[in-house]
């Protein structure tokens, strides 16, 4: 059995942080076949402290026969930011989108809360099968919904992004991303590989999606004040958001 349950971070974070950390790991060790993936050497737990305040970074990776690469980040600034960010890349043999959730609190709470499924076909479009899915989830309410930035045309017609403003908007947000997570692990685990030839296709739309996360310059500038420019031009390109260079190589080896 894999240890998903040791005290971390979370415990110190916003509790909406928490929470989600906890789900997102209930539901990885509920529907999905977990072995662990390893990260690059000396990345699981990383703390920094360059101008200003100290960063402290706590990550989390498994894989699966569906995916390569399911990772789970928490990060503390200081006392004053508290960060979760999680994707799961499918291996490039599943017709499979990205779930992608990111969570901010500041000082006033949680300032962004993000969750999406994000295609990775070639028409940019989610299966029929994630639609009728998603379509069919109870319905939640924001008072705001945030807009996205320009690199953001990634996501799907479903992702969540909004600001909760009480705790009924924080358990909307919860209950939804879970449900994002579960229709994901649900329709992985009954999808079917694809052929090579569009294997190429599904790899070429996780590297889209990479190269525009990679431009979000509210994540760069964190890491770069506690770290440095490299340091986190190497993270957000190797750890945060790699892809494999070609369909052969997939597989992370103990
Ligand atoms: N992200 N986020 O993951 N980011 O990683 N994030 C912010 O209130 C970090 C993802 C996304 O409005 C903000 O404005 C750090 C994934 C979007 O321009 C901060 C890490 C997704 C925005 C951070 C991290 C994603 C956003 C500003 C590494 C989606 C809005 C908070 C641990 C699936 C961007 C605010 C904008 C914002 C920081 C999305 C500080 C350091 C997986 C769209």
């Amino acid at each position: 059995m894999l240890e998903t349950s040791q005290p971390s971070l979370r415990q110190e974070q916003h509790p909406l942080i928490h929470r989600l950390a906890e789900r997102i790991l209930n539901y990885w060790q509920k529907y999905l076949e977990l072995s662990v993936y390893n990260l690059p050497e000396g990345l699981g737990y990383v703390e920094g402290k360059l101008e200003g305040e100290r960063l402290r970074i706590e990550n989390r990776c498994y894989q699966t026969p569906q995916f390569r690469k399911m990772h789970l980040e928490l990060a503390k600034v200081g006392n004053n930011l508290d960060i979760l960010h999680c994707v799961m890349f499918p291996r490039s043999e599943y017709p499979l989108p990205m779930f992608g959730c990111d969570l901010v609190a500041g000082r006033g709470g949680i300032s962004a809360a993000i969750a999406d499924l994000s295609p990775t076909s070639p028409d940019k479009t989610l299966s029929p099968g994630y639609i009728k899915s998603l379509t069919n989830l109870p319905p939640a309410k924001f008072s705001e919904t945030r807009e996205l930035p320009p690199w953001a045309d990634i996501f799907s017609d479903f992702c969540l992004f909004v600001r909760p403003h009480n705790l009924e908007e924080e358990q909307n947000f919860l209950d939804l991303a879970a449900n994002y997570l579960r229709v994901h692990c649900q329709q992985a685990i009954a999808s079917t590989p694809v052929l090579p030839s569009e294997q190429k296709l599904y790899l070429a739309g996780q590297r889209y999606y990479c190269t525009k996360q990679q431009q979000n310059d509210k994540t760069r500038r964190v890491l770069e004040k506690a770290f440095g420019e490299t340091w986190a031009d190497n993270y957000m390109t190797n750890v945060l958001f790699d892809v494999p260079e070609s369909v052969l190589a997939v597989s992370n080896e103990q």
